[in-house]
């Protein structure tokens, strides 16, 4: 690519430039100056050098690409020495820490900066320094942020990208000025802390001892102390103006926590840092647009389940979703302290628990399915600082429309690519005969969508169009603040967690047959939540105990509230074999241990009111249905179509691809059960579709490879494991 580079420096960053320039072979000759002979010496005696100088006037004579990798204030210097070296079609870039002092020095050398100047900053590095210190892999899957002006030149910038590019980094774009502003936010204020921290210690008279007791946290959080002090110099004084900005605001939040010590303030202390805990996280999934938990990260996954086995065993799957996220939404809006066991820590629940985190509560955990809500009461939400980031979470952002179009502050609420194209008028609407100011995206109505806060609610008598427990639950919701009754319709039974819980909470509200009524202007009281393991969830193992040879399984402590058992309606319908054991009530919910065990399915037309109550599992009883005899009709059920997916086309193209007789149909599916075979299928990043798919495997004459799995931690996180325990042959591999 180049024929010459000259670097100017040969420290840890310049070195291992010159390393990837090498190793990548972009660069006929690399040749550099030094102050430090011995650096040149050594960088010559390892071969990474072919020439080297001690005047950097002399190392930029033949350069096509000059690079500055020397401390940052002695840009202007340096290029006032090369400045008559250079050839005219020259690149010069720099690898600077700070921008803004880099370009006024180039400006003060040259009068404008350089049309072929393209500064850059490479966010990689180690407390480490000099030649030897040096990686070829260094900028690995880092980040680098070229900030070019406004006249720099097409050409340069993209030979700039592309050298970053083969070094393996991701290369960003900024302004000059706003990356001097996050960069004294993100680098320079975390190394002025470290080195301000060891300094006031060290000064200490007992500081021997407090150096020799020194442990883990102290060390992990002062290790980049020992980084180059001159750089840092250099830093500190080049972007004078951020940094001092960045402490301000430091020093802000210091003085915050340290008041609410002094004052005793429990809950702001443990607001601080049970958000602060999270928050590195959440931004990162915000920032991808995920929904992806930590153990499946945002790579593409694929689930490659190999033919046969079966399922046994007593199995326990994680907590209802729906109950989750409520629990979190009602705690938080009751005086008092709410605790949560048997809690769902999968995405969408986390979700929406740091949506509340975001407007002021302060929650502890999840930690093994508990968590410790302090209740703000119906009046307690603060703004939160950012637009609430909900992920694949159609049920956060339904259920908090109606929370959100109550409150005093504005708000905007965000999702992932698949909650993006999800309808969100259907709750929008009522909302707005409410009397909310709400705001949904685009002819379709989808996210972001923007609540305008300060809004008197009065109650609406409404009847729903669309049986849909989100729709019913977030005006319920609306309805704790809304001026009279508001009186609710449904078209067909569907989960009623909502009403169970707020009475639960001690909230009064009524049912008599489809309607449900709430009168605002009460309050709730904490109370403790014990969360019934997914019916949803269990689903996956009632099909797959079903269709699979010589299986028994005792899915345990499963939630059968009445509104969600369409999924035990529809397989022993089928023919299925399940019992349900210890008939129980926990906390308002039903409950009961499942056993199921192998049976000869058949198929059946799925009686239209079981739909409703077995929304979520279709994915699943596709399945059931390819393995049966006969031919299964599902009709009614054309909500479906706009879930995470739209749940008959892809379940439909998945089956048809494993050689099942599947034909979609508007509302639903007609499928002819017959043998299933091997293949490739998308789950379209659909948690429900790849989990029925991995199930389809136990029946199937050949390996099925599921792409797209990893949102299947919004509602199972440990899917596979507990399967592959029971005795699927599931495998994850990363594509
Ligand atoms: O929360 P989300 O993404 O909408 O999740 C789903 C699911 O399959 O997990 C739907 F895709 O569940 C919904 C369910 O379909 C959860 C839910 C609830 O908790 O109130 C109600 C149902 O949705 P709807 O649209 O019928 O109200």
């Amino acid at each position: 690519m180049f024929n010459q580079v000259a670097f100017i420096g040969l420290g840890l960053i310049g070195s291992s430039l010159a390393r990837s320039l090498r190793a990548n072979g972009l660069a006929k000759t690399i040749v550099a100056s030094s102050r430090s002979e011995r650096t040149i010496r050594t960088a010559l005696e390892i071969g990474l050098i072919d020439e080297g100088f001690s005047d950097a006037a002399d190392a930029v004579k033949n350069a096509d690409l000059v690079v500055l990798a020397m401390p940052v204030c002695a840009t202007q210097a340096v290029l006032e020495s090369i400045k008559h070296n250079l050839k005219s079609t020259v690149i010069i870039t720099d690898v600077g820490s700070t921008k803004g002092n880099v370009v006024a020095a180039a400006e003060a050398v040259f009068g404008t900066v350089p049309a072929r100047f393209v500064p850059a900053h490479p966010i990689a590095g180690s407390e480490q320094s000099g030649v030897l210190a040096g990686k070829a892999n260094l900028f690995d899957r880092h980040k680098v942020i070229i900030t070019p002006l406004a006249h720099s030149d097409a050409d340069a910038i993209a030979q700039v990208q592309q050298m970053w590019q083969a070094a393996g980094a991701e290369v960003l774009t900024m302004t000059v000025q706003r990356h001097d502003e996050v960069l004294a936010k993100t680098s320079h204020l975390p190394h002025l802390l470290a080195f301000s921290l060891v300094d006031t210690l060290a000064r200490e008279s007992q500081n021997l001892d407090i150096f020799r007791y020194a442990a883990g946290g102290f060390r992990d959080f002062t290790r980049i102390a020992g980084s180059d002090p001159t750089m840092w110099h250099d830093i500190f004084f080049a972007n004078e103006h951020g940094i001092v900005a960045a402490l301000d605001g430091f020093s802000e939040g210091v003085a915050r926590l340290k008041a609410a010590i002094v004052a005793h303030d429990s809950d702001a202390v443990l607001g601080i840092l049970t958000r602060a805990q999270v928050a590195r996280h959440h931004f990162t999934h915000m920032l991808a647009g995920t929904a992806y938990s930590k153990t499946m990260n945002t790579k593409n996954l694929q689930f490659v389940v190999a033919a046969g086995g079966t399922l046994q065993g007593n199995l326990r799957v994680p907590g209802d979703k729906s109950i989750s996220h409520r629990s979190i939404m009602l705690g938080s809006l009751a005086e008092g302290i709410t605790e949560v066991t048997g809690f769902l820590e999968g995405e969408d629940a986390l979700a929406t628990l740091q949506a509340f985190r975001d407007m002021g509560v302060v929650i502890e955990g999840p930690k093994n399915g508990e968590v410790r809500i302090h209740g703000v009461g119906l009046q307690g939400l603060q703004a939160p600082p950012n637009a609430l980031y909900v992920g694949n979470s159609g049920t956060s952002m339904r259920l908090l429309s109606g929370i959100l179009s109550a409150q005093k502050f504005d708000t905007v609420m965000t999702g992932d690519a698949s909650l993006s194209k999800r309808p969100m008028e259907r709750i929008a609407k009522p909302l707005r005969s409410m009397g909310a100011v709400i705001q949904t995206t685009g002819e379709k109505g989808t996210p972001p969508i923007s609540i305008k806060g300060n809004q008197l609610l009065k109650g609406i008598t409404y009847a729903m169009p669309v049986a849909s427990a989100q729709v019913k639950s977030g005006l319920l919701l609306a309805g704790l603040w809304a001026e009279g009754e508001t009186v609710i319709t449904e078209p067909a039974p569907t989960r009623d967690h909502s009403e169970r819980m707020l009475r639960g909470f001690g909230y009064d509200v009524t049912t008599e047959g489809s309607t449900i009524r709430i009168r605002g202007g009460g309050k709730l009281t904490a109370t403790n939540i014990d969360v019934p393991a997914d019916i949803s969830s269990a689903a996956f193992f009632m099909v797959g105990a079903s269709i699979a040879p010589n299986a028994d399984v005792i899915l345990e402590h499963v939630g059968i509230n009445p509104t969600r058992i369409g999924v035990i309606n529809i397989l022993r319908a089928m023919g299925g074999d399940l019992t349900l054991l210890n008939e129980r009530e926990v906390g308002g919910e039903p409950v009961a241990d499942i056993r199921v065990r192998s049976a000869k399915l058949k198929g059946i037309r799925i009686d239209e009111a079981d739909v409703p109550l077995a929304i979520d599992e279709f994915p699943s009883l596709f399945i059931a249905a390819a393995c049966a005899e006969g031919t299964t009709v599902l009709t009614g059920a054309e909500e479906l179509r706009v879930k995470e997916s739209d749940r008959i086309q892809v379940m439909a193209d998945g089956l048809i691809t494993l050689g099942i007789d599947a034909q979609p149909t508007p509302d639903g599916m007609i499928i002819q059960g017959g043998q299933i075979g091997s293949g490739k299928v998308i789950s379209h990043g659909d948690h429900r579709i790849a989990m029925s798919f991995a199930i389809a495997a136990l029946r199937a004459s050949g390996t099925i490879e599921i792409e797209d799995c990893a949102n299947v931690a919004t509602s199972f996180p440990l899917f596979v494991e507990l399967a592959r325990g029971a005795g699927l042959k599931i495998n994850v591999v990363e594509a």
